[in-house]
């Protein structure tokens, strides 16, 4: 089902399950090339969902701050390849949701165990929105949260399940989001973890 969440912001329940398997499979290797890892903050602390990337891009955080890098900060490699099926995914949401000619150049690839969590957030290091954003959700069931373009608007919750693809472009792109920590529970594809795909434009830096 195709779900206005508000103006933007686009919920496509199970869009991606007909290729779950085949998106779980391609996490396993890219993730032995980029493995997974807890960032640090600038402020100090670490985050609890451990991250990995794929394409040109990918979204790093250290103490000296948030950026896109080209390469894996971890093996001083260029980060792994986007799988073609991946971005075509991204792209075919992005159109479901009224938005044509999305062609991410990162994909950040979260991995949230039980009790992990991420704090209400806007997503705003890209450099451009003008191009959606797209997350896939895989494995155990989440409580997403979202809010308005001030942090102080109220966020909304809703459950986020294996197969959904969330779309959120014009208006949406920056609104605050995050989600609640993860329950712990057994998923027959992923056991105790949930893995988050979000696709996104970045604007090369000159
Ligand atoms: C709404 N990830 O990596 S995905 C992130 O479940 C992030 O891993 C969450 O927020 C996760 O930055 C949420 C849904 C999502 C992603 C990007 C958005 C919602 C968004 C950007 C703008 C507004
Ligand atoms: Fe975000």
């Amino acid at each position: 089902s195709r779900v206005t969440l508000s103006p933007g912001a686009v919920l496509l329940r199970g869009f991606a399950l007909p290729e779950s398997t085949e998106l779980l499979d391609a996490i396993l290797h890219l993730t032995a090339l980029s493995p997974f890892r807890t960032m640090q903050t600038p402020g100090g602390g670490r985050m609890s969902v451990a991250m990995s990337n794929c394409g040109p891009l990918g979204w790093v955080t250290d103490r000296s701050g948030y950026r896109y890098t080209p390469t894996d900060p971890e093996t001083l490699a260029a980060w792994p390849d986007m799988p073609p099926a991946w971005h075509a995914l991204a792209a075919r949401a992005a159109k479901a949701a009224g938005f044509d000619n999305f062609s991410p150049n990162a994909c950040l690839i979260n991995r949230y165990e039980p009790h992990t969590r991420m704090a209400l957030h806007q997503d705003k290091d890209e450099g451009d929105f003008s191009q959606p954003i797209v997350s896939v959700s895989l494995g155990l069931p989440i409580a997403f949260l979202w809010g308005g373009l001030k942090r102080s608007t109220a966020p909304h919750s809703i459950l986020l399940e294996h197969g959904d693809v969330l779309v959120w472009g014009g208006k949406a792109r920056l609104h605050y989001h995050g989600v609640k920590p993860l329950a712990d529970g057994i998923h027959p594809l992923t056991g105790r973890a949930r893995f988050n795909l979000t696709f996104r434009f970045v604007a090369p830096r000159s």
